[in-house]
This record gives C-alpha cells, structure tokens and sequence, in this order.
C-alpha cells in the first residue's frame, strides 16, 4: 500500500506526541542535520555559549516564564508536540512537558544562573505549514545580551522604561547588531525590519531577507520584556534578545532553495559541502512533483496545523508544500470548506503515480476519520 520508503516514526508519547517528525528528528539520540554553517561568525569572544540543553522543556519554561498566556494558541496540542500534557488537551498548564517550540525556552533559566550574555544553540520543534522554509524540526540560535544599569537604566515602572533613552539604546544596539551579523555572513542583500509582537520583548521586530523572489523571516528578537526579567529575580535589568532560524540563514547563505535538503542522504547534496566553507549550492535536476487536491467541509475548531500534520505523518518528507488554495462558506448550510493542493515530490527518487495515489487515498481516510471533516 505504502511506499516503502516511508520512515518509521516514534509512537505518540501523550495526547499528541512527535507523532510525525523524521524519523532523525527524534529527541534522542539527537542528530543534527547538515548544517555546514560556521558558527564562529556569529560567536563573539563575550557571550557564554550553551549548546547541549535538553529539548524537553517544562511549559514553565518555554511558555510561562516568557508571559505567554494559557490561552495563547502556541500553547495548544495543534501548534506544539506535547510529552505530556497534565492539564489535559483543553487545558495548559506550567507543569506540561514538551519539546521546546523555540530556545527562548532557555532564557530565564540561563539569565537566573547568572549568564549576562549567551548564544543558546538548539533544536526546536513545532506542527507548522509545510513549504519551502518550514520543517517540524529546525534549529535556532538565541542570543541574550544584558546592559549595564549605570548606562541603560535600573528598576523603573514598565511605562516609564519604555519611554526611556535606555531602552531606545538597546533597541538601536540590537538592530546593529543584527544587521552587522548579516552584513558580515552574507554581504549585500536586501534585507528589511517588520514590527512584531512577541509577549516577552517589548518592543519586538523580525528580519526579513529577500530570497529566491520573496520576503523571507529569518529571526524575531526585541527589548526583553520588564515582567521576563522581573519573573527571573532581575528587576534591576534590561537587555535585548533575538531567535535566528538556522536552516534559514544557510539557506541564503548556501543559496539551498528547500528546507527538507538538509535532511537528504543524496550525495549529490551532501558532497557539496564542507564543515567551515561557504560553497553555493549547484542544483541538480529535480525530480517532478506530483500535485493532488482534497476539499472537504470543516468542523467548528478545525485547525489547519492538524490537517498539515496528518500529511506529515502519511507522507514523511515526500509531502512538498500543502497550500489552502480555495475557501468558501456556503450561507445556506452555514458551512465553510477548504481546498488544499498537496504537492509530493522527493528529494532523492521519482515517486510512482501508484504510491502518491496510495499516500493521498491514506490522507483523504485519515482526514475524514480523525479530523471529523466531510469529504466532498
Ligand atoms: C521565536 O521563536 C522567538 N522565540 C524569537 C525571539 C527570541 C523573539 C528572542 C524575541 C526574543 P519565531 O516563531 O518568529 O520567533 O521563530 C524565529 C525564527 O525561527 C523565524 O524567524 C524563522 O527563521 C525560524 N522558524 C520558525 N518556524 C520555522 C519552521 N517551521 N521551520 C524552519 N524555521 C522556522
Ligand atoms: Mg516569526
């Protein structure tokens, strides 16, 4: 039925376990993928460097210390791959243990240890789109950088630090820094600041880097948050803290136009690189996708993250990008369906038509029997 080349994946650990990751992608042993990044350029002699922490974090950490609320959708068994989840599916608590979604999850207890300024390297893993620049596993760099209280400023009310020439300063210092980075790692590109909104920086941005004809975000960061540092026994304190998605830095850096190459066995990829050289990637011939749609009506609290994760766990990495390409609500049955066209292709081999055949009939019956939709 199934092409024999899908991977076996970990079985479910809680509610929702890592049920769809690669099968390298497991928590242990932890294997890294390609990465042929050299992290020197972005080390500086000053910052403590922290990269062997365990990816299954409490919620504390990855969520609570960092203000994001109970009910914030990060939060929920759609978004996040839960261990287990004590407080139940509906309801999150501090106590849940998961695999971390970000290596912010690592800053309060870094900053409670004392470090005044860390890179903090990881895996993370979160149920996400699928395209081009998203995986379920990836890896970020945080980075944490503390000021000076004689220079920025001490212990003041949150109104007050935000209007303060302090944190203008970190914010001006964070931005340098982050341009300078990528000037030095990629020379001239085109790059771009966006306001964001994370609950613990404040103010926040995010980086964007044209690539490949689009926009592409390539890291969040901002002036950390008053309530962070005050939650860590820091209330004297301000600096500033970024998250850089590292398969997406490479990819502009090593020109790789597709986040699943990293986790290929093709030669053809794998002997183009070397630990420490900055070579471009020299594409070889791709392998033809194979598009299929599906449309269905979705139930109340259907959400798309489940249905994306469905096509990970049936398809593995032969599923390219799953794209919603046609959305309408009937107004007489009060129903709303979603179309979605499914592009498989692989990496390494031309897929039969009896395999994609065979892997979207299992995508359409999972669909239908574990999200409750109805086919049309
Ligand atoms: C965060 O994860 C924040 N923790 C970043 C941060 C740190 C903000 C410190 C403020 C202070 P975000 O969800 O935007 O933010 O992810 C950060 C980066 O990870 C993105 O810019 C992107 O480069 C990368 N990324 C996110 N999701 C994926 C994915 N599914 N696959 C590959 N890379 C991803
Ligand atoms: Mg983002």
């Amino acid at each position: 039925m199934a092409s024999s080349r899908r991977r076996s994946r970990p079985t479910s650990t809680g509610a929702r376990g890592p049920l769809a990751l690669p099968r390298r992608a497991r928590p242990e042993p932890l294997t890294t993928p390609r990465l042929p990044l050299d992290r020197r350029s972005l080390e500086s002699a000053d910052f403590a460097i922290v990269d062997s922490l365990d990816p299954v974090v409490k919620a504390q950490q990855c969520f609570d210390d960092l203000l994001i609320p109970a009910d914030h959708p990060g939060r929920l068994p759609s978004d996040t791959y839960y261990i287990s989840r004590p407080g139940g599916k509906e309801e999150s608590s501090a106590a849940d243990t998961l695999l971390r979604t970000h290596t912010s999850a690592h800053q309060s207890t870094l900053m409670r240890e004392g470090k005044e300024a860390f890179l903090c390297t990881g895996d993370v893993y979160r149920r996400d789109e699928i395209d081009a620049s998203h995986f379920p596993v990836f890896h970020q760099m945080e980075g944490v950088k503390l000021f000076d209280p004689a220079v920025v400023g001490g212990a003041m009310t949150r109104e007050e630090w935000l209007a303060s020439e302090g944190c203008q300063l970190i914010a001006a210092d964070l931005k340098k820094t982050l341009e300078g980075m990528c000037d030095e790692l990629f020379g001239p590109v085109e790059k771009r600041w966006i306001d964001e909104y994370f609950p613990f920086t404040e103010p926040s941005f995010e980086l964007e880097i044209f690539y490949n004809g689009d926009w592409m975000e390539v890291l969040g960061c901002g002036v950390i948050h008053s309530g962070v540092l005050e939650n860590a026994g820091l209330q004297e304190r301000h600096g500033w803290a970024f998250g850089l998605g590292l398969e997406r830095l490479a990819m502009v850096l090593f020109a790789i136009p597709d986040i699943r190459l990293f986790w290929t066995d093709d030669k053809r990829f794998t002997k183009q690189f070397t630990a420490g050289q900055y070579d471009t990637f020299k594409p070889y011939s791709k392998y033809p996708p194979c598009k299929k749609d599906i449309a269905f009506w979705i139930p109340d609290g259907f959400e798309p993250n489940d249905f994306y994760e469905l096509g990970r766990g049936v398809a593995g990495e032969l599923v390219e990008t799953v794209a919603l390409i046609d959305e309408f609500t009937n107004p007489k049955k009060g129903k709303t369906s979603h179309c979605y066209r499914v592009t498989y292709r692989s990496m390494d081999r031309s897929l039969t038509d009896e395999e994609i055949n065979a892997l979207q009939n299992e995508l359409r019956s999972k669909t239908e029997s574990e999200l409750g939709v109805e086919l049309r």
